[in-house]
């Protein structure tokens, strides 16, 4: 990484004394990189807020302000769809780095981007990624002001391109986009290099955006739906056959299955047994294996999966038929001291780097997931079910900072124990503002997608478009959500239908992999109801997912 900001300052001194110098040293000119954005101007896909203006090319001024966002150099974008900045060089050169300034003051709503990604072009249409990076400092964090710098640098982070020896990517144009969440506050952009093509500079192959489609990363699974099988007071989490027909069949009226409906589950459980803790983060070894009892019983919710299969099967012509299933590995949170003793050495076994230093605490919760994902393999294993295949296992953290002191080698050892049976598939849902929801392939996921985070809070309108867009920047899928408020709320069930016709606007209904939150039971609800308006949000959805929805007008709930 660059030294941030006092590097700069004494390259930028560096150039300056070439400048002042130019007869004696202008051959060498040309090989000392300097800062090829200095007082160029670019394009925006939408300019600052009119509060926040830009007043003429302050992000290439050279100017970092003071961290107070009254300060006019700053410039002030507020909410909505994932910015760009275009940068036109005039000619080809060799870039071989980029740094974006940032500002974040939680007490005035200015939030760091969660995502800064870089890209460089040829023809300012086609883009080839050099990097995305996620802010290092939490959003929402309290107290005074900070500053950010998002930085690619070609001799730390290396080029996206198979030649070793690469140092520099070779274009004209450079884009460079931010995410937002309410204000977001930025004063300058550099683009480090050198004209012309310098020794290993190299062209950066541009790429499509596009979603994740289903095939070989999901298991073929297209359509996965959550279903929740963890502990609550009123039995909600007992999938018995009965519930989950409707989910895996497109049942009429009268409750007879007419058609396959969501081809793959993922089965996951956040409380414990009365209550007491959570899977994500505080549940004990002893609730682990009232999990598995649960998943796994003579009774317990694979046996109705399989059972519910067979049937569909039988009523449909189709006997062979197997759901694809996923399961989740419950989060080992680093919180936990006192997990319980998984090998049997008399010893508890304590996640807390803290307390047992980084190691330990790593090869703790390692010890944990192998253990978890043995009994999983014995326990399907000996159930021999025949209507399901097990395609993957989910991990059940919903956010992942990068790096070697955080959960990334936790979750790629957990990504190697997945890929060790080569039929399974390793499963990821990030939420909106989660970090790593673009490193797939670092933290060794294969099927990702993405939360829009739009049914549960009062969002923008253009979130869903957003969303969308950063899965298809990210090459990953979409989850859609719902809950049981579809069927009784009106103001819920636009939502609920602005993810369906999102779908069609954004293309994710037919070209992506897609994950479906709907509570516990909303479509098992709507399709069992005779009131023709909600029973109508089961045969939607059920279009949506044999791609044959047609958008629908919004309707405006009752003032
Ligand atoms: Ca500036
Ligand atoms: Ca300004
Ligand atoms: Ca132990």
């Amino acid at each position: 990484m660059f030294t941030k900001k006092n590097g700069f300052i004494l390259t930028i001194i560096a150039v300056m004394l070439f400048t002042l110098t130019p007869s004696a040293l202008a051959q060498e000119e040309t090989e000392t990189p300097r800062n090829l954005a200095a007082e160029l101007s670019y394009q925006y896909s939408a300019a600052p807020n009119e509060s926040y203006p830009d007043s003429g090319n302050e992000l290439t001024d050279g100017v970092y302000e003071p961290l107070e966002y009254v300060n006019p150099g700053w410039q002030g974008h507020l909410r909505g769809i994932t910015r760009e900045v275009v940068f036109d060089l005039q000619d080809f050169k060799s870039i071989n780095a980029i740094k974006a300034h940032f500002m974040q003051d939680s007490n005035a709503g200015i939030f760091y981007p969660v995502t800064v990604s870089m890209y460089v072009s040829d023809d300012g249409q086609n883009w080839g990624t050099l990097a995305h990076r996620n802010t290092q400092i939490p959003l929402w964090e309290p107290g005074p002001a900070t500053e950010q710098f998002y930085i690619w640098d070609a001799a730390a982070d290396g080029l996206p391109h198979p030649n070793k020896n690469a140092s520099s990517a070779y274009a004209r144009y450079v884009k460079i986009t931010f995410t937002t969440q309410t204000w977001t506050f930025l004063d300058e952009i550099e683009i480090w290099g050198m004209d012309g093509k310098a020794k290993h500079a190299v062209r950066i192959k541009p790429e499509e955006p596009a979603y994740l489609e289903p095939g070989k990363d999901t298991n073929g699974i297209r359509d996965l739906v959550l279903l929740y099988n963890g502990w609550y007071p009123n039995g909600e989490g007992i999938w018995t056959k009965d519930k989950i027909i409707p989910y895996i069949s497109y049942v009429d009226q009268q409750g007879e299955p007419t058609d396959w409906f969501y081809d793959g589950v993922l089965y996951l459980g956040l409380l414990t047994p009365g209550g007491e803790r959570n899977f994500g983060s505080t549940a004990l070894f002893e609730d682990w294996q009232w999990y598995l009892d649960t998943t796994f019983g003579a009774d317990g919710d694979m046996k109705h999966l399989n059972d519910a299969t067979a049937e569909v099967g039988q009523k449909l012509g189709d006997p062979k038929h197997r759901t694809k299933v996923v399961l989740m590995i419950p989060n080992p949170d680093t919180a936990t001291t006192d997990f319980g003793d998984v090998d049997g050495d008399g010893i508890s076994e304590n996640f807390n780097p803290d307390q047992v230093g980084a190691e330990a605490a790593l090869h703790n919760r390692q010890k944990a997931v192998s253990w978890y994902m043995d009994q999983v393999k014995q326990r399907w294993s000996a159930a021999g079910y025949s209507n399901l295949e097990l395609s993957g296992m989910y991990w059940l953290a919903e956010s992942a900072w990068l790096g070697e002191q955080f959960d990334e080698p936790l979750i790629r050892y957990t990504s190697d124990l997945v890929h060790s049976n080569h039929k399974q598939k390793f499963f990821w849902i990030p939420h909106f503002y989660a970090n790593g929801s673009f490193a797939k392939e670092q933290l060794g996921f294969d099927a990702v997608a993405l939360q829009p985070n739009h049914f549960f809070n009062e969002t923008e309108a253009t979130r869903l478009e957003d969303a969308a867009g950063l899965a298809r920047q990210y090459g990953i899928g979409v989850e859609f959500e719902t809950d049981e408020r579809m069927n009784t709320d009106q103001e819920m069930r636009k939502r609920f239908i602005e993810y369906l016709n999102g779908g069609v606007d954004y293309g994710y209904m037919t070209r992506a992999f897609k994950a479906y939150y709907q509570g516990n039971t909303s479509l098992l609800d709507s399709s069992r109801s005779s009131d023709p308006i909600v029973r109508s949000n089961y045969d939607f959805m059920y279009q949506f997912v044999k791609g044959t929805y047609v958008k629908q007008t919004v309707p405006d709930p009752v003032e």
